[in-house]
């Protein structure tokens, strides 16, 4: 599919497409949040998880919507609260979050672990199936003491309007941190958008042949990221393809064109056990006088064995492998 829509940059599109209605409310929990965190002298993380849409109608009823269940982002912020990371979880409205993702409706219902014991018929007492009991109690205790510890900060977009107001907002409060704060981008954001002065304000009407929308290009946010809102901190940006012999050029160009630190490359049928981290070669920036000149990016494979370990998750290597690298990063000041 061509499109030749226009191409908004990142200042105009904050000059004509206006704010979510609590984002003030949001920025001022925000501050809070990353002031305690400095006080407890803990690294924080900004993982944002889920896919954006693009409403068709200013009164919506049809939208576009982006693929990911929120599970690589909802996992990995329970892997950099076991780190030691303060969390700040940007999440898809609905999509999977911390901890109460291992009790999803569609595929662990919690309902169905639970027992009514009738010992004494005129007051049923419920209780957890034996065989759930201990993975039940891990999770339940990690949750209970992060809620105790105050290190999760949970804030929810819907559409791609909301996620880059957001994105710009928490960016900037977190830039106080400098080289202490990781921006780990799994959310799964639009291309392309429908600006509020070109949308139908009422359900668009069928009954007209087909439909044509033309749509325009959401702006590279991540180029405004690195040069203007984030002040030294971790940039850490997922690169999805389904088509595998796109997947390195791609993560490449995108390194090349923002000049952050890290690119994860994942193919939409692999994911769950293959990932490449893409990023710069550290040699360039020593001396070169080791004969043929070495190569830009460097590429390194993680790969989980899903068939010998079906328990383990490959966020937890890609947070270890992220935590070492983050920690050089604050040490090179
Ligand atoms: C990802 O690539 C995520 O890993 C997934 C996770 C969305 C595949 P799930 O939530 O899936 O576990 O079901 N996220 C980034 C996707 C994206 O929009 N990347 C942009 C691109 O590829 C660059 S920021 O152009």
């Amino acid at each position: 599919m061509h499109s030749e829509s226009t191409s908004f940059s990142a200042e105009s599109y904050f000059a004509t497409q206006g704010p979510p209605p609590n984002l003030e409310h949001e920025v001022s929990a925000v501050r809070t949040f990353v002031a305690q965190q400095i006080q407890q002298n803990r690294n924080v993380v900004l993982v944002t998880s889920g896919g954006t849409t693009v409403p068709l109608e200013l009164n919506v009823v049809r939208f576009l919507d982006n693929f990911s269940a929120g599970t690589r982002g909802a996992t990995s912020a329970e892997y950099f609260l076991k780190a030691g990371y303060a969390v700040i979880f940007m999440h898809r409205q609905f999509s999977l979050q911390p901890f109460s993702r291992h009790y999803s409706h569609s595929t662990n219902p919690f309902l169905d672990f639970l027992e009514i014991d009738q010992v004494d018929s005129s007051d049923p007492q419920i209780s957890v199936t034996a065989d759930k009991r201990a993975h039940l109690l891990e999770v339940l205790t990690a949750y209970k003491s992060v809620h105790a510890s105050g290190t999760l900060l949970t804030l929810t977009f819907i559409t791609v309007n909301d996620y880059l107001w957001l994105l710009r907002a928490v960016s900037q409060e977190l830039s106080v941190m400098r080289r202490r704060a990781m921006y780990y981008l799994a959310a799964a954001v639009s291309d392309f958008f429908l600006p509020r002065q070109k949308m139908s304000e009422h359900k668009i009407q069928s009954g007209k042949g087909s439909l044509h929308i033309e749509m325009d290009q959401v702006p590279k946010i991540l180029k405004s990221m690195v040069d203007e809102w984030t002040h030294d901190g971790f940039i850490v940006s997922f690169k999805l393809e389904t088509d595998p012999l796109l997947l390195i050029p791609k993560a490449h160009a995108a390194l090349e064109r923002y000049g952050h630190q890290v690119v994860i490359g994942n193919d939409l049928h692999r994911r769950k056990f293959e990932v490449v981290f893409v990023s710069r070669n550290p040699q360039l920036n020593g001396d070169a006088s080791t004969g043929s000149a070495p190569s830009t990016f460097v590429d390194h494979w993680l790969r989980i064995d899903l068939i010998r370990d079906p328990s383990k998750e490959i966020e937890e290597d890609i947070i270890s492998e992220l935590v070492r690298r983050h920690e050089e990063w604050v040490k090179q000041k």
